[in-house]
């Protein structure tokens, strides 16, 4: 190898040298660390079909490694406290010890060790334990991230260092009165710049969902995105009717219309009606989306790396879409900060849900500027928690529960 004629640097091409630097950027894990924030929604409360929220809860940990170097992961729930405990407890007490003493640097090696850690992946390949994988994975990247000092959209290889389309999902709940609702997306789109938004449908009365429908779609123009979710409450008679009309109003998706998991059903209404079928968050892994995929169920692909297990496999769930040709939104259910980066990066995604509830929790939050995500520029994956986020939202992992305290006179420890 030669020295650059432009720049003229000298190339390191000594074996010695490279594995002398390789060492020096060994991270060994030396602590697992949990945290557990609740945080309030937008006006403490918004429904969809399915659920009622009033915090979203960051079940996450906190990985110290000798270099000096923390990564952070967390997943994303409804804030209830003895489901959140279970993610929590998994990462501490099933992955903690897998960890303790590894290189950080291994990720894809230290995933299939924790994902196959045979007494988990009996009772795991899907749910807690695949959130607490996720929050591992995560704060794994975060550090690769970190310690090649490189926002991680950039490590992943940006393909859209120029941004990536938003839209907003907090404006469209099934809790917003129709005025309000009405209101709130004039102003996202006329004062804010808001160029799509999400609508939440599934009220009991079809047509309430179609009187919003029809007052937004007025009250925005013909040149914003809309898009509505179902949130996987329809069955499929009502969910082709709905399938019928949503034409009407240039619905650019129909999102989560049936059961999660109901391949058969999503396949046949993909073929009755006009507007695309949007899903996956509720998908957690990649033989699940290959399933969808195979059996043209889904348009746009929607993976979660909280919900899959991280990164690690959001990023091989986008790859099949993008074999197959379809475009992959991502699912935020870490309110967008891991998704910014990874929307960044692969070329399938075109456009990023935004859902502000993380705003105050994590350092360099996401940012929206004339309707498009700015592009984080601090290194790591974005889930740095903000140093005073677990005195503001932080929730005790050890306090007892209320069975427990129930039987206080008994169990005095
Ligand atoms: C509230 N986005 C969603 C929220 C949201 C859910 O349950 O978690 O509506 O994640 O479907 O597309
Ligand atoms: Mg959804």
């Amino acid at each position: 190898m030669q020295t650059c004629l432009l720049c003229h640097k000298k190339p390191v091409n000594n074996l010695d040298e490279a594995a002398t630097l390789r060492r020096e950027r060994k991270m060994k894990i030396c602590r697992v660390e949990t945290f557990l924030l609740h945080v309030p929604v937008t006006s403490n409360h918004v429904a969809d079909s399915l659920h009622e929220v009033s915090h979203w809860g960051v079940p996450g940990v906190v990985l110290c490694t000798d270099s000096g170097l923390q990564g952070y992961g967390y997943t994303g729930t409804h804030a209830h406290l003895p489901t959140d405990r279970l993610i929590t407890d998994a990462i501490e007490y099933t992955y903690g010890p897998l960890l303790a003493g590894e290189d950080a640097n291994d990720v894809h090696r230290l995933w299939r060790k924790l994902h196959h850690f045979p007494p988990a992946q009996w009772v795991g390949r899907a749910g807690i334990l695949k959130m607490a994988l996720a929050a591992v994975d995560i704060a794994l990247w975060d550090l690769k991230a970190k310690a090649s000092g490189l926002p991680l959209w950039r490590l992943l290889g940006g393909v859209r260092p120029q941004g990536i389309q938003a839209y907003n999902t907090d404006c469209g709940w099934l809790s917003v009165p129709t005025s309000e609702l009405v209101d709130g997306c004039r102003k996202l789109t006329e004062e804010d710049g808001w160029l799509g938004l999400k609508i939440k449908i599934g009220h009991p009365d079809v047509r309430h969902d179609f009187e919003r429908l029809r007052a937004v779609r007025r009250a925005v123009g013909p040149n914003i995105r809309l898009m509505v979710d179902a949130n996987g409450v329809l069955d499929l008679p009502t969910a082709l009717r709905y399938g019928d009309r949503l034409a009407d109003y240039d619905i650019s998706w129909f999102e989560e219309p049936l059961w999660y998991d109901d391949c058969r059903g999503h396949a046949r209404l993909a073929r009755a009606i006009r507007t695309p079928i949007a899903l996956g968050e509720q998908i957690y892994s990649l033989d699940g989306f290959r399933q969808f995929i195979d059996a043209e169920a889904v348009h746009y692909v929607q993976p979660d790396a909280v919900r899959l297990g991280g990164i690690s496999e959001w990023w091989q769930v986008a790859d099949l879409a993008l074999s197959h040709r379809l475009p992959v939104a991502p699912h935020a259910g870490d309110m967008v900060q891991v998704h910014l980066h990874l929307a960044l990066a692969h070329p399938a995604c075109s456009i990023l849900e935004y859902i502000p509830w993380l705003r105050d929790s994590i350092e360099d939050s996401a940012a929206v500027r004339d309707g498009h995500f700015v592009p984080p520029q601090m290194p790591g994956a974005g889930t740095t928690l903000r140093a005073d986020a677990r005195e503001r939202f932080g929730v005790s992992l050890k306090t007892a529960s209320p069975s427990a305290a129930n039987c206080a006179p008994v169990c005095t420890d």
